[in-house]
């Protein structure tokens, strides 16, 4: 027996759609619209099966995500050496001790893990792995996909594809087929590295540019971005930026950003997304734990939006510091769309915070929020988390609404909740994405 946690919606409707509704039902038809209505993923890194050991799913993953890394790190003597030296079953096992057999799994991250074991009826009190390691391995991907993307109400998700890394290339390059619930994004985070990075590599691909990248670099880096894009049909690209982005940028990096990924971006259609403020390996010994956070200085995503109107800018900015400035631009620059709560906001009491400043000040023209998923069974909790969190602000807003004199109706509350979650990011990024 399976508990899901995504409502079918009422075909027969309960109340009458345009009814104007009482203050006192507002709440639960909030609640309603909000479990029977599909959500669009816009980031996500999850892939489907034809990705093959890339996407990432089962209770092993789950376990090692790298935000319960970080968290077992500080309720275990075990040293991070110690702890990537074992195999990945190991180190599962090592996190569902720590953090769920000797200690109570209150924090987003394990909360979540709870949520998904719940929601697939397995334990949930720390006894052992096994059931849930049988239950895993009696899926079939192909199967299992579909199912887990019903169970979190989302219709699709966003993969995060980055033509550099060579596993992906390799996917890429063999022609596979696509997956309609699966769409392509366009990454650049190895491009814009320090350009002594990618060069070479695309240099042994066969593109001709060097290390100053001078001469026709910039065309033939934008014959890679064109022919990428029709390998993948992206519905954006996208780079994750550090919290010293600077932009305009006398470097080589500033070049390829103005002079290559800006104009393909106008010619080919497709916003850019900047997710910016991460601090890449603060604490190495902890991986992909080791990135943290800083505050950025806007004025760079001030001067992008208003020397490039022709291009769309998708915006997820990491400080918390940074999220009021974010709305202020939005107001200013209509090819700005704030996304997200991404990564270390991406909990109740700071999404809530976030959310209702930007209905606040930017009513429904901004995207709530995305996953950010890395294995795939992810998905269940971090929707329901988003729902459950949003269902409150959403019925305080309209709560605000009724008491200033307006009625607020079903038809109202679908039409709101289709723009955050849907329309705003399909409109963005055009017909690629499905509505
Ligand atoms: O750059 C990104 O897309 C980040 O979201 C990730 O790299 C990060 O590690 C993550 O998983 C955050 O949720
Ligand atoms: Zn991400």
């Amino acid at each position: 027996m399976e508990a899901t946690s995504f409502k079918q919606p009422d075909p027969g409707g309960k109340l009458d759609a345009q009814a104007a509704l009482t203050a006192d039902q507002i709440h639960s038809v909030v609640e309603d619209v909000l479990a029977t209505s599909q959500f669009i993923d816009m980031h996500t890194h999850l892939y489907p099966p034809a990705f093959g050991k890339i996407g990432l799913w089962g209770i092993d993953e789950l376990l090692t995500y790298h935000y319960l890394e970080a968290e077992f790190f500080r309720s275990s003597h075990m040293t991070p050496e110690h702890y990537w030296s074992l195999p990945k079953p190991a180190q599962a096992e090592a996190i569902w001790q720590a953090l769920f057999v000797e200690n109570t799994p209150v924090s987003e991250a394990t909360r979540g893990i709870v949520a998904v074991l719940n929601a697939f009826a397995l334990p949930t009190d720390g006894s052992s792995l096994t059931e849930a390691r049988a239950f895993f391995k009696a899926q079939t991907i192909e199967e299992h996909v579909p199912k887990v993307l019903a169970m979190a109400g989302v219709s699709s998700v966003v993969m995060t594809n980055d033509p550099l890394d060579s596993e992906e290339q390799a996917v890429w390059m063999k022609g596979i087929q696509r997956h309609a619930q699966f769409h392509a994004v366009l990454r650049l985070d190895r491009l814009l590295r320090e350009w002594a990075e990618p060069w070479p590599q695309l240099a042994k691909q066969g593109y001709q540019v060097d290390d100053q990248a001078s001469g026709r670099s910039i065309a033939e880096i934008r014959r890679f971005l064109a022919e990428w894009y029709e390998r993948m049909r992206p519905v954006y690209m996208a780079i994750s930026l550090a919290d010293t982005f600077k932009f305009p940028e006398d470097t080589v990096r500033g070049k390829i950003l103005r002079e290559a990924v800006l104009p393909s971006c106008r010619e080919l259609d497709l916003p850019l997304s900047l997710m910016i403020g991460v601090r890449r390996q603060v604490n190495p010994r902890l991986r992909l734990g080791g990135d943290g956070m800083g505050r950025a200085d806007l004025r760079s995503l001030e001067n992008l939006c208003r020397n490039f109107p022709g291009n769309r800018f998708l915006v997820s900015v990491l400080s918390r510091e940074n999220q009021h400035e974010l709305c202020v631009y939005a107001r200013k620059f209509n090819n700005l769309m704030p996304f997200g709560c991404w990564w270390f906001l991406n909990n109740p009491s700071i999404v809530e915070e976030i959310t209702r400043e930007r209905i606040e000040m930017l009513g429904t023209s901004f995207i709530p929020q995305h996953s950010d998923a890395r294995v795939l069974e992810q998905v269940i909790y971090k929707w329901r988390n988003t729902r459950n969190t949003f269902a409150p602000i959403l019925a305080k807003t309209y709560g605000s609404l009724f008491r200033d004199g307006r009625n607020v109706t079903r038809q109202d509350i679908q039409r709101d909740v289709q723009r955050l979650f849907r329309s705003n990011f399909t409109q963005w990024v055009g017909p690629g994405a499905g509505d």
